[in-house]
């Protein structure tokens, strides 16, 4: 093969590489607009490279290029992504498949970056598999059709010299006939649906733009009743033990959100009516300048097992909803609040949990800041000892005042308990591995939100129940940490927990499933001791 005709190759290779990736990408940012409006495979694979650059790189980045750096960020991983692109062309043409791993590769990379973001789901996963998928799919079928463009020239030609069509053989190897056209056309066709799915990417989430950037701008007004503070001997210092206030990025997270609902606060409004004297509509302003009140309170799912994580306790700062209703007027025939996301979920909560004294809020606010998109951001309902499928309605925008006989709830509609008071509940934190014998602290949380903890007990291999220590409660809206100093002997042993409530409730061992109103039973653990 002559220099000109592997240059031209090349070149054809190269280009079948980028329009390939380009392409992907495209897709991928178009995907993530539906199911990871937060991320992308771009920003994705930044977010990434700034986790894992050690320190005197971004210190460099930063001296450098100042607040450009994010730009600067992208800008070097748009060179890296072109130069892979090309070179993933051009080693597919010459040495397949290894243009398809590379490509294959720098997918598993976004595919990593995009698993360990903070707020996970696997949805998240779509916009960079479909990004290597349309990508590897492209760069076969480019490369395939470049090197029918341009056939192999065979080092010493066959044909003999007789009729002039060895001088001829370069020229016609050279890209010029229907072969190439075919080419050109399949990489300007990629090329154009790539841009088009990137730009129509970018559009859609230019919502989610403004929203995040307008909940940067927030400033939460500070509450005009603040939260009590914690008192001392709230938390235990234990290792492994949950923290007593959950960090907003370790929050469980539950929905049906397939797409968590983008709010511009400027947007958003409450309307609340149905059984009333007069409807009234509230704006985000309107909200702000309200006399905020701040509480800790636990919020659980119903979903959550014996011993599971779908819990999660927080300071909120919100409105009381009982002074909503108060200036609606609310009707005496009225027994339930239907309360109705923008994205059409909705939650029954009974009227009198609403108004008799306790901290139920219309939230803006999560442990000091703008409730996290995830959690309802502008606005959700937090009410304490209520599980969150009756009560905690996220993205909310509707409050209907109405009957527990008129209307019914998404979940109560698909066999889920039309009331659902929390469960009083206990779980083992630690120990989590196997242990020394000898002294061992077990330790764990309890709660029973808005009746409170009296006692929590501990029992090893069946025995006698023994009373743990309990940390002081925030307040009974809240799980409270409990420790019991175990002497333990080497074997295997099981330990188990219970709570007894301070109406005096002993926690049942009758284990009971989720569905229809949360499970019961006794959180037990298995602990080799060596
Ligand atoms: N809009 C909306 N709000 C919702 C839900 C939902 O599916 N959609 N799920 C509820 C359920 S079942 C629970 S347990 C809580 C969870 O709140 P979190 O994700 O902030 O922990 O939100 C509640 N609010
Ligand atoms: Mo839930």
């Amino acid at each position: 093969m002559t220099g000109a005709v592997r240059t031209a190759r090349r070149r054809d290779a190269a280009l079948a590489g980028l329009v390939a990736v380009g392409a992907g990408l495209g897709s991928g940012e178009l995907v993530a607009a539906f199911v990871a409006p937060s991320g992308g495979p771009i920003t994705d694979v930044g977010s990434l490279a700034v986790d894992l650059a050690p320190a005197w790189a971004k210190d460099a980045a930063i001296a450098l290029f100042g607040t450009a750096d994010k730009l600067a960020l992208i800008v070097g991983i748009a060179l890296v992504l072109v130069l892979l692109a090309a070179a993933a062309g051009v080693l597919e043409a010459i040495r397949p498949p290894i243009g398809t791993l590379l490509v294959v590769a720098a997918g598993a990379a976004g595919v990593v970056a995009t698993a360990t973001r903070a707020q996970f789901s696997p949805l998240d996963l779509a916009p960079p598999f479909v990004s290597a998928l349309v990508a590897v799919l492209l760069l076969r079928r480019l490369v395939r059709l470049a090197a029918r463009a341009a056939p192999a020239v065979p080092a010493a030609p066959a044909v003999p010299a007789s009729d002039g069509e060895t001088a001829d053989a370069e020229a016609s190897a050279l890209p010029t006939g229907p072969d190439r056209r075919r080419f050109l056309a399949w990489a300007a066709g990629s090329a154009a649906l790539g841009v088009l799915a990137g730009i129509g990417g970018w559009t859609l989430r230019a919502g989610a733009r403004v929203a995040s950037a307008a909940r940067d701008a927030i400033r939460l007004p500070a509450p005009a009743t603040p939260a009590p503070a914690i008192p001392a001997g709230a938390a235990f210092d234990v290792d492994g033990l949950t923290p007593l206030i959950t960090p907003n990025e370790d929050f469980y997270r539950i929905d049906t959100a397939l797409q968590v609902p983008i709010i511009d606060p400027a947007d958003w409004q409450l309307r609340v009516h149905g059984l009333v004297d007069r409807d009234v509509t509230l704006g985000w302003d309107e909200l702000l300048a309200l006399p905020l009140e701040e509480h800790a309170v636990t919020l659980a799912c119903v979903s959550n097992e014996v011993g599971g994580s779908l819990i999660g306790n927080a300071t909120w700062l919100g409105y009381p909803i009982a002074a909503l209703l108060d200036r609606v007027g609310v009707s005496a025939d009225a027994d339930m609040v239907l309360s109705r996301s923008i994205d059409g979920f909705t939650a029954g909560t009974p009227l009198e949990v609403l108004r008799d004294g306790r901290a139920a809020l219309l939230a803006i606010g999560m442990n000091g800041e703008p409730l996290p998109a995830e959690h309802g951001f502008p606005v959700r309902l937090v009410v304490p000892g209520l599980y969150g499928y009756v009560s905690a309605t996220k993205w909310v925008t509707e409050l209907e005042v109405t009957r527990f006989d008129r209307a019914r709830a998404y979940w109560t509609d698909r066999g889920w308990s039309e009331r659902g008071p929390v469960k009083l509940s206990s779980r083992i934190d630690v120990p989590r591995e196997p242990v020394a014998a000898g002294t061992v602290v077990v330790a764990g949380v309890a709660w029973y939100q808005h009746v409170g903890v009296e006692r929590v007990e501990v029992r090893v291999d069946g025995g006698a129940w023994q009373e743990a220590e309990l940390a002081s409660a925030i307040s009974d809206d809240t799980w409270v940490q409990w420790r019991w100093a175990w002497d333990a002997s080497p074997g295997s042993h099981e330990l188990q927990v219970r709570a007894v409530g301070s109406d005096g409730t002993v926690q049942t061992a009758e284990r009971r499933p989720p569905a229809p109103d949360g499970a019961t039973g006794l959180d037990r653990r298995t602990v080799e001791v060596r």
